[in-house]
């Protein structure tokens, strides 16, 4: 640990019984009663999945149904989720949420929404501020009412810590890092105040360096109360401190940890030399994990206050599965409303447009939370026939019976999810299509925009995101959704880092279910879909558009970068859009452009004409292209002639010698064409055209 790791103030706020206390909020009167929010459907009295603390002081607990909780505590006060469309409706919690946000925004510091109920908040330039104005060295107790410290507290006199920490802070017994942590927990009670005053919701938080550690915190103290883990703590706490309980660690990672290394606390994971979890991960991901247990996380806070995904699911149990295609179309059409209806008021909140919806669907027998996801471009159209027609395509493609016309499917539907994604701003809205499909570095430049939720439901189980979802499940499956994410990942990695500079992926913010399997059916072509797995054709972007498709795994030679499904693979025409008769112009024009050539011409030569005035015939090579892309096309020209002509050169040649290149062009020129093309094939081999032009002064 060092001085590095001690420079950010974050904290992670969490509502307390987030779905209680907006019911009580709609009720005044039953404030202080104890209570429960139930799921919507009524057997045994609903799945219980808020409780109040005065039901849990009655021994009420998340795992009972509404009927065990009355018996523990006769007055208990049972809510139930509101429906709509035969599902839970989760609308008035979400828009608690937002209210919650609103308010941490206005104390200027970043935050990031991460789940339904909680967010997390970086501090550091405020606090910094705070710092560099502030003369005062003593703190106020009355400043800090609800703190607790880590490591400093005792059983009798001094159970929260705070007159120890404040004792040592005064005796100059402290370092930069616990005056930091210190005016971080002062802010957090004034914005905990806030929330409160503004929206009458009382939260929890935890107070730290990294967002490991804060959210962490946050449970440790609760409700109404908050928990600063100083870095000096860390150790100590993290000898008990159980790694399940970790973010990041809830899923395959920590299993394998606790199966295969016997690991049960963070202090256990401490013991396994670097090497040992490099080899049994991966380098990068042994690496995290050896700094991650000892408190070490470097992942940013990153504005984001919008949802990152905006999708429901719905389970189909027993009688209720789903065994006709006429019964998955009217539950594809309910999910798909839902979607809709939804995405349209958030085009109009928020000036943004979703662009992938991606459909997960369980079938009977199967024990995994789902069978298969497959995703789908959306176009600009939210219409939910639209939508429903498109997931019934995939589900037809997938399930042959459907393609015969039977109406009876041999497999039967377990569950059934919509989500749709990948949004773009509106204004900009083609133009900035692809950096969705890119990058680290370009997502990072629409911070702002980028919604929450899915970068940590990769990795959490724990943390809730916007998709609604049929609540009725034994196992609750509002967290199941963020499961399904989880178990998709076929490999155990490190979580990306959230970081602006860090290494370009052409990962940041995908889902695993696009990175596993992106399915590229344009959505107008709903009736003959041939949805393309794996497809490729948005990390073609990455690519030279001159080079040929296939080449792709060469040019990608970061084994991250592969992560994102489609560049190894190539494609076709034909699998983008199997029925040239139906191509979406809208989709198409989010295509890069030079697939948008080769699908135009394969339409142009259907109809045996190429007198498509979009075209133009490059005057050097005498094939055609797009009248957009033309004069990208003369610069690759421009830049081979340029580097044939430098590889003519002796490899010793100064270009800043003017005369010397003179010579050189000379010498070139009279070159027979033979030596010409030798010598810039030689050249290749160790320069690229890119290299070519980055290396000139
Ligand atoms: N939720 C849900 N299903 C679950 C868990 C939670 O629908 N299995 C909903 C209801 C919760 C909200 O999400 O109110 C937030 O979840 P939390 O885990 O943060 O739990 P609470 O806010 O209810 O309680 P706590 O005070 O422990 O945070
Ligand atoms: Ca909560
Ligand atoms: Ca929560």
């Amino acid at each position: 640990m060092s001085a590095e790791d001690e420079k950010r103030v974050v904290a992670l706020i969490d509502m307390d019984c987030f779905y209680v206390q907006v019911e009580e909020r709609e009720n005044p009167g039953n404030k202080g009663k104890p209570a429960c929010v139930v799921q919507y459907k009524k057997w045994k009295g609903g799945g219980i999945i808020s409780v109040n603390y005065e039901a849990r002081a009655q021994g009420v607990t998340k795992q009972m149904r509404g009927d065990e909780a009355r018996e523990k505590c006769p007055d208990c006060i049972l809510y139930r989720v509101p429906e709509q469309r035969g599902k839970a409706d989760l609308t008035r919690y979400r828009d608690g949420g937002k209210e919650v946000i609103d308010v941490m925004c206005s104390f200027g510091v970043v935050v990031e929404r991460a789940s339904i109920d909680e967010a997390y908040i970086d501090m550091t330039a405020v606090i910094d501020k705070m710092l560099s104005d502030s003369t005062a060295t003593a703190i106020d107790l009355e400043e800090l009412p609800n703190t607790y410290f880590v490591g400093w507290g005792n059983d009798t006199d001094d159970v929260k810590g705070v007159h120890g920490w404040l004792q040592a802070l005064s005796e100059g017994n402290c370092n930069d890092n616990d005056w930091k942590l210190t005016y971080g927990a002062i802010l957090v009670e004034k914005m905990r105040a806030a929330v409160y005053e503004k929206t009458g919701f009382r939260c929890s938080a935890g107070i730290s360096n990294n967002k490991m550690l804060a959210k962490l915190a946050c449970g440790i103290n609760k409700p109404n109360k908050q928990t600063v883990l100083p870095f000096r703590s860390v150790e100590e706490f993290f000898t008990t401190f159980p790694l399940k309980k970790v973010r990041n660690l809830g899923g395959k990672l920590g299993l394998v940890l606790r199966e295969e290394f016997h690991c049960t606390t963070m202090a256990d994971i401490v013991k396994i030399p670097e090497r040992v979890l490099q080899e049994r991960f991966d380098s990068k991901t042994g690496t995290w994990l050896y700094w991650y247990a000892r408190g070490v996380d470097h992942e940013s806070v990153s504005s984001r206050r919008l949802p990152k995904s905006i999708g429901c699911n719905k389970n189909f149990t027993g009688l209720a599965a789903l065994d006709s295609r006429e019964k998955i179309s009217h539950w594809l059409e309910e999910l798909c409303a839902e979607v809709s209806e939804r995405l349209e008021k958030d085009r109009e909140t928020n000036n943004r447009t979703a662009k992938l919806l991606t459909l997960t669907v369980r079938l009977e027998g199967d024990i995994r939370p789902y069978s298969y996801t497959r995703s789908i471009p959306l176009t600009s159209s939210y219409e939910k026939m639209h939508m429903a027609n498109a997931c019934l395509a995939v589900i037809s493609k997938e399930n042959p019976c459907f393609k015969q016309g039977n109406t009876r499917v041999p497999v039967v539907v377990t569950c059934l999810g919509v989500s749709a994604s990948k949004f773009v701003d509106q204004l900009e809205n083609n133009s900035r299509i692809d950096r969705f499909f890119v990058t680290k570095n370009s997502a990072e430049t629409n911070k702002e925009k980028e919604p929450y939720a899915e970068q940590e439901a990769l990795h959490e189980n724990d943390d809730l995101n916007e998709n609604s979802t049929d609540q009725e499940d034994e196992e609750n499956e509002f967290v199941e959704t963020e499961r399904i994410l989880d178990i998709e990942e076929e490999s155990i990695t490190a979580p990306e880092p959230n970081t602006a500079d860090s290494a370009s992926e052409c990962t940041e913010a995908e889902p695993v279910s696009v990175h596993r399997e992106m399915s590229s059916m344009p959505i107008s072509n709903q009736d003959n879909c041939g949805i393309v797995k794996k497809t490729g054709f948005f990390a073609s972007r990455c690519l030279d558009k001159n080079t040929p498709i296939q080449s792709a795994k060469e040019s990608v030679p970061e084994p991250a970068a592969l992560k994102m499904v489609g560049l190894q693979e190539s494609f076709s025409v034909e699998e983008l859009f199997p029925d040239l008769n139906q191509v979406d112009m809208d989709t198409l024009a989010l295509l890069p452009l030079h697939l948008q050539r080769q699908v135009l011409q394969a339409i142009e030569a259907r109809k045996g004409s190429y007198g498509n005035d979009k075209f133009v015939v490059c005057d050097k090579c005498k094939q055609q292209f797009l009248r957009e892309e033309i004069e990208e096309h003369k610069d690759f020209h421009l830049a081979s002639e340029l580097q044939k002509e430098f590889s003519a050169q002796p490899s010793t040649s100064s270009l800043a010698n003017n005369s010397k290149v003179q010579t050189a062009e000379k010498k070139s020129s009279k070159r027979p064409l033979k030596n010409q093309k030798k010598a810039a094939k030689d050249s290749k081999r160790s320069r690229t055209i890119d290299s070519f032009f980055g290396s000139r002064p």
